[in-house]
């Protein structure tokens, strides 16, 4: 059983194509045209094989391979093929390819699985367009319920709601499953994100685990103002407390082991206007780190240490994401060495420090995660590259692990 190298690269390319931006990038959001478009293209590729497809109440969506014995619980792969809106070609979506190359490789084997396979494209993993991330597999999981999000907006004021609505509404041919199931188990192939197998001229990661996450909102509120006018002392100025929050919360964060991870990366101010004081600042928090107990006490102080910082503007802080810690399945990890081994590719052990789908699933299966090299630790950027080898690889472990999974 041989994947091609030739067919996946080819597939990835042409994905590339739909949402392409300078420098090789890729800006695909969750639930626009063009994630609608790239869930056709993979069903072009898909529905040939025999693949049957559905979907389910939060957009995920399903390619399975039935098996000898289709009672039996599934073994599921896949990642996300949504980008973020700088991102690169290989980011979630070679996930979703490889499975797709890792199971056609298998029926071109001639393999009869006992167990089905099924590919997953889960929703909006990346959160860029509506926070959080991992809406699909944590509505999948249990670990929120559908409708939690549907009043989420974009920037355009879009609801996620609705726009899920219209996604479900264009795939009316793709036959409705259940939301959430209990699978065999899960296996998500990834970049790794980070500079690690390609320092080491390894091919494969073995995934340790996922450090834990946790998104905040905030919202600081003073009252406009002429800028020519007004009195320092009497402004309630929200650009002036946005920033004596946020030092503030670098003073909390501070880290001389630079494990833990902080992160400010969306800013909007209104009226957004260079004459007028701004009465209102909104900014995004990112915060990571590998140990519950940090992300616990780091993170349940990040409220206090906003509102003991502000001078004159009052603040709402809402907490929009938290995963904890994830460790993943000792025997889907040495499933992985081994097909690693067998196929004679350098691998090793190593954590996750982005977040994945995978994360939700540990909770309620067997899980774990392939990585393959990124240049340059390069993601979430349009340089961001895998090699056509390095991605072959990583969907060959995958086929062996795929077929082991599905034999028990
Ligand atoms: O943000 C993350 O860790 C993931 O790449 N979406
Ligand atoms: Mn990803
Ligand atoms: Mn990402
Ligand atoms: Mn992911």
């Amino acid at each position: 059983m041989r994947v091609s190298e030739a067919r996946q690269w080819d597939r990835l390319m042409q994905m590339a194509r739909l949402g392409a931006i300078p420098g090789d990038g890729v800006n695909r959001a969750a639930l626009t045209d063009l994630d609608q478009q790239s869930r056709r293209l993979l069903l072009s590729w898909a529905m040939p094989l025999g693949l049957q497809p559905s979907v389910d109440a939060l957009g995920n969506l399903f390619l399975r391979l039935e098996g000898t014995e289709p009672g039996l619980a599934p073994v599921l792969a896949g990642s996300h093929m949504d980008s973020q809106p700088k991102g690169g070609r290989f980011d979630g979506i070679w996930g979703v390819l490889a499975a797709l190359e890792a199971v056609q490789a298998i029926i071109e084997a001639g393999i009869a699985p006992r167990r089905a396979i099924e590919i997953v494209a889960w929703t909006n993993e990346e959160g860029g367009r509506f926070a959080p991330g991992c809406m699909g597999s944590m509505g999948f999981s249990g670990f929120r319920p559908p409708g939690t999000w549907d009043d989420v907006k974009d920037r355009d004021g879009l609801r996620f709601g609705d726009e899920l609505a219209r996604l479900l509404a264009a795939e009316s041919d793709i036959p409705r499953r259940p939301l959430g199931f209990t699978p065999h188990a899960y296996v998500e192939p990834h970049i790794e994100q980070g500079p690690l197998l390609e320092a080491e001229g390894l091919d494969i990661g073995v995934v340790t685990g996922i450090q834990g996450s946790r998104w905040f909102l905030v919202e600081i509120a003073g009252k406009t103002d002429h800028a020519g006018t007004a009195p320092l002392s009497l402004r309630q100025d929200a650009v002036q407390d946005m920033l004596r929050a946020i030092n503030a919360l670098n003073a909390l964060m501070a880290d001389p082991t630079d494990v833990l991870r902080f992160t400010v990366g969306r800013v909007e101010v209104f009226p957004n206007s260079s004459n007028t004081v701004a009465d209102l600042a909104r900014f995004s928090i990112d915060f990571r780190h590998p140990e519950a107990a940090v992300l616990t006490e780091r993170g349940d102080a990040i409220a206090a240490t906003i509102h003991g910082a502000l001078k004159t503007c009052r603040a709402t802080v809402t907490e929009t994401f938290h995963a904890l810690p994830a460790r993943f399945d000792p025997a889907i990890q040495a499933a992985i060495a081994a097909a690693a081994q067998a196929e004679g590719y350098g691998a090793k052990a190593l954590p996750s420090g982005a977040f994945h789908d995978a994360q939700f699933l540990v909770p309620i299966c067997p899980t774990g995660m392939i990585f393959i090299p990124s240049r340059g630790g390069i993601s979430h950027h349009p340089a961001e590259y895998s090699s056509a080898s390095q991605t072959a690889r990583g969907a060959q472990v995958l086929a062996r692990v795929l077929v082991q999974l599905a034999a028990g």
